[in-house]
């Protein structure tokens, strides 16, 4: 089985913020996931470049526009590997091999008759990379982020995106293409509302990717970034592994641009004669003091400082844990320091302690040996069932949820058996129970939190691989395990 996840490319006019990471943590949690079921997973993510919104940044910074996107995607790629983001391809717009491929792709598409030249005469909002339409012609502002918007009016070639109307009113009724559920009638009612063909060029945009054609025009920032899915796993370069990988499994995005994934990215394959991509799942909004994340509002929350403050995974997790996914939330350290002390340190970091303590004391550091509780076991396959069908189902919030019984459950078991009392009896059964659960969750809460997961493994003498199968959850080890060495996991915040 094989498995392809994207993300967005982001763009390289600002930093990694909050709501960058969000997409990246969750396309690594299900790949992680996905790898752990022993699948083939690719997983692309990387940074889009082109266009006047780049070009106008690095202006402003003194830099050329490939200086600045040298500079912000190394720093993309520094916070991916803080992040411990397990990806298999960074891609870049302005690499070669990508350009090759939009250019050829644009030449396909004018040979089969899918792009005609005309003139466009409307608004474009920079800030979006967009063509707008405007209410209020006196007032030219965008509909999306209020920012002044510009009037165009040059020759153009369009891509004749009207003409997928019908094909894909039907698609999006009948497929799992819009995900999550919900967001299905709002897109649906978009494209019902009529769609018009959309210009692919620019003339006065200098950077951008040469149209192939004896004019001078660049190609449009979001039809060159949406090709990179394709691009990224070969098209037209590397035929075995496109065909081993295509189509998407799985492509992440932020509701902000559902319509150029969900409307004109489908119509582009068709277009191409491709076939669509099986889910493509816009997640909600990080909101900072009521609005939405942005560097221009000056709200933007920096991920630093909660990675130096909490951790790499307690930042994973609370982004995973807090909000369903399809859903806005407010980010605020109030709500994060809560989350942090009640589910990592009350909870999970607690049982670790005690019952590291408790093997430590009554066993010398060995991990008895024995009977084990079914019970164990029986639930770790109940809870793996409903876990798998909720991450399949791209619920990262609710699959946590389901592995926390376990954990409550083992807190639970070790207050009721006591251990630590003088009277205690099935001391030996409790513990060595406690340690097969305490691995099973490590098995379980690897995509979320793996730094964390192979730290405890080493911890209670595990080997890292022994938790990176879903298949390991099942195993009773033969021979004696000793705990290498004890730390507090997550210590509590005042
Ligand atoms: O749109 N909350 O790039 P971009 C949650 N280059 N997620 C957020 C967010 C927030 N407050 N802010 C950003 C682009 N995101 C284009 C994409 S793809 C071919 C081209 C996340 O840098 C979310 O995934 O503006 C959103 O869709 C993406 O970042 C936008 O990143």
């Amino acid at each position: 089985m094989k498995f392809y996840i994207t993300t967005p490319l982001y763009y390289v006019n600002a930093e990694p913020h909050i709501g960058h990471t969000y997409t990246t943590v969750a396309a690594d949690c299900l790949a992680r996931f996905y790898r752990m079921k022993e699948w083939d997973v690719f997983f692309l993510t990387g940074t889009d470049e082109h266009g006047q919104k780049i070009y106008e940044a690095s202006q402003n910074e003194g830099l050329t526009p490939i200086e600045l996107a040298d500079r912000i995607s190394e720093i993309f790629k520094n916070m991916w590997k803080k992040m411990n983001i397990s990806y298999d391809r960074f891609i870049r717009t302005t690499e070669r091999q990508h350009q090759e491929v939009v250019k050829r792709i644009f030449k396909i598409l004018l040979e089969k008759g899918e792009l005609y030249k005309g003139e466009y005469v409307g608004f474009y909002c920079i800030h979006c990379e967009s063509y707008v339409d405007i209410e209020d012609k006196s007032k030219p502002i965008c509909p999306d982020c209020k920012r002044p918007v510009s009037e165009i009016s040059e020759t153009s070639y369009f891509f004749r995106l009207s003409k997928y109307q019908t094909l894909l009113e039907n698609i999006i009724k009948n497929s799992e293409i819009v995900k999550p559920e919900f967001r299905k009638n709002e897109v649906l009612n978009f494209v019902k509302s009529g769609l018009t063909d959309i210009s692919i060029t620019r003339k006065n945009v200098v950077w951008g990717i040469e149209a192939p054609i004896n004019e001078k025009y660049t190609i449009y920032v979001w039809f060159d970034a949406l090709l990179n899915y394709l691009s990224g796993i070969g098209y037209l370069y590397d035929e075995e592994t496109f065909k081993k990988y295509w189509p998407a499994d799985v492509q992440l995005i932020g509701k902000d641009i559902m319509r150029f994934h969900h409307i004109i990215w489908p119509a582009l394959l068709l277009a191409l004669d491709l076939p669509l991509p099986k889910k493509i799942f816009a997640h909600g909004w990080w909101i900072s003091g009521k609005e939405k994340m942005s560097k221009s509002k000056g709200n933007v929350i920096s991920p630093e400082y909660y990675i130096n403050e909490y951790g790499v995974d307690p930042f994973r997790y609370f982004l995973l844990r807090e909000i369903p996914f399809g859903m806005d939330g407010e980010f605020s350290e109030e709500n994060f320091k809560k989350r942090y002390n009640s589910d990592l340190v009350n909870d999970f970091s607690n049982l670790l302690n005690r019952s590291l303590n408790l093997i430590e004391k009554k066993f010398d550091g060995y991990i008895p040996e024995g009977e084990i509780d079914e019970r164990i076991f029986e639930m770790s396959d109940e809870i793996y069932k409903k876990y798998s069908e909720r991450i399949e189902n791209i619920s990262f919030s609710e699959s946590i949820e389901e592995i926390w019984k376990l954990v409550i459950f083992l807190n639970k078991y070790l207050d009721e058996k006591s251990p630590w009392k003088e009277k205690s009896y099935d001391v030996e059964k409790t513990m060595i129970s406690i340690f097969y659960g305490i691995r099973n969750l490590l098995i379980f809460l690897n995509p979320f939190i793996p730094q964390t997961c192979e730290k405890v493994a080493e911890m209670i003498g595990l080997e890292k691989k022994e938790i990176e199968k879903f298949e390991n959850f099942k195993i009773k080890y033969s021979g004696r395990i000793k705990i290498r060495k004890r730390e507090i996991i997550f210590q509590r915040k005042k």
